[in-house]
């Protein structure tokens, strides 16, 4: 599956998409790995599901949030390593059926969002630290304890993958159009049980997704290579620009503080102006971003998350040209800035105030106008040096500039 048969276009469109961890971790609120960090078992577990009770769910309200921020997509987990569904599959118990709450979350989510006009995708983890079936290995909570793992010769990771493969089945066929599938994580070589390809029956599982959902983007997870499109983890890829098979179609995914479900305690929150200096940064290099957010046990994303997405949907309003549709540039920008360009469009973004001037090598002549992009303020243009016409200083620039654009004459 190197070579990507699906069409990514609206993909690499839109650029910025939400993520929602989501679990029976919620109430433990302390990291959706909580069950693994903590080696709790399955008995200890058991209380955040038997507690999931969300009564402040409104996955409408989600939907507006993430289209406010500027999001285009979902990305919504179905079920975790944790092996908790979030739906009520038929393959098992270990669903939201089997909670206080009793009814399925993913047809109300993927519904609220598919409304707001969003592009649903489904995160399915191909670990499961419940499934009888799966073996104890260097991921799993009780892979550690030697006797644990002597005692448990009887699993069998067939079983387990019937079952896994029967649940996305399930997924991709109840809830209508899923635009992408978004696998976590196959983990061949990395030690002790390692699971790869081969014990997933990725490729099979692939094939099952394209035939049920024939324009379904599937990400890389899968041990099979690049997939549709690749996924750093709370980095930034580095360099100016992308070039070869790194210019694929990829995403980073980002958290909003130090983990991907509910943490209470956790104060380690990015600023908005850093995410959507990411936002700019993944866009610059050809990426996409999908930011996350952990909704509590009630079902609310708690303030510090909205605060932060109604920050990014102002700054979206304004500057949302200059990350919907646009790609990398092949000038290259001043020293802590970036461009981002959609055809004759240029954007430049400034990470810190260049003081009065701010000098544009190669773009002498290219520019035919110049604004701010915020307000469509003009910015002046002048060549200070007639010896270096390709050089352009924009000037009187103020101290809050951000984002200008610059409709260039693309080169001969
Ligand atoms: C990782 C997972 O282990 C994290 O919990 C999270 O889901 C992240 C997006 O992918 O591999």
């Amino acid at each position: 599956m190197s070579e990507s048969p699906a069409d990514t276009e609206w993909f690499t469109h839109d650029r910025f998409g939400m993520f929602i961890h989501w679990g029976a971790y919620a109430l433990a609120a302390r990291h959706e790995w909580v069950r693994a960090y903590e080696r709790l078992t399955d008995e200890e577990y058991q209380h955040y599901v038997d507690h999931f009770d969300p009564d402040l769910f409104d996955p409408v309200q989600w939907a507006d949030e993430a289209w406010n921020a500027g999001m285009r997509y979902v990305v919504v987990t179905t079920k975790h390593h944790d092996g908790f569904c979030l739906w009520d599959s038929a393959e098992g118990d270990y669903t939201v059926a089997s909670t206080p709450w009793g009814n399925d979350l993913i047809g109300p989510i993927v519904e609220a969002f598919r409304a707001r006009g969003m592009k649903i995708g489904l995160y399915y983890s191909l670990l499961d630290w419940h499934h009888p079936e799966f073996p104890l290995d260097l991921y799993h909570p009780e892979g550690k304890d030697e006797a644990a793992v002597a005692a448990a010769t009887d699993r069998d990771m067939t079983k387990y993958t019937e079952y896994l493969h029967a649940q996305v089945r399930e997924l991709l066929t109840r809830y209508g159009k899923i635009d992408l599938m978004w696998f976590d994580f196959s983990y061949e070589g990395r030690g002790f049980g390692a699971k790869g390809p081969k014990e997933w029956q990725s490729e099979r599982l692939v094939e099952m997704a394209r035939e049920l959902q024939p324009e379904i983007l599937i990400n890389n997870r899968l041990g099979l290579g690049s997939g549709d499109f690749t996924t750093p983890e709370q980095v930034q890829p580095p360099g100016h620009q992308l070039d070869g098979e790194a210019a694929a179609p990829w995403e980073a995914c980002q958290t909003l503080n130090g983990s991907w479900g509910y943490h209470r305690d956790n104060l380690d929150w990015k600023s908005s102006e850093l995410m959507l200096r990411m936002l700019v940064d993944g866009v610059s290099k050809g990426g996409n971003m999908i930011l996350n957010v952990g909704p509590n046990g009630r079902g609310d994303f708690e303030p510090r998350a909205v605060e932060r997405l109604r920050e990014i949907g102002a700054w979206m309003r304004l500057n949302e040209r200059s990350v919907r549709g646009c790609g990398p540039s092949e000038y290259v920008p001043p020293v802590d800035a970036r461009y981002t360009q959609n055809g004759n469009r240029l954007y430049l973004h400034l990470f810190s105030w260049p003081m009065r001037f701010v000098h544009l090598p190669g773009l002498g002549g290219r520019i035919q106008y110049a604004q701010l992009l915020h307000d469509a303020s003009e910015v002046r243009q002048m060549v200070i040096d007639p010896h270096e016409p390709a050089h352009i200083y924009l000037r009187g620039l103020p101290a809050d500039t951000a984002t200008l654009q610059l409709p260039v004459t693309p080169p001969d």
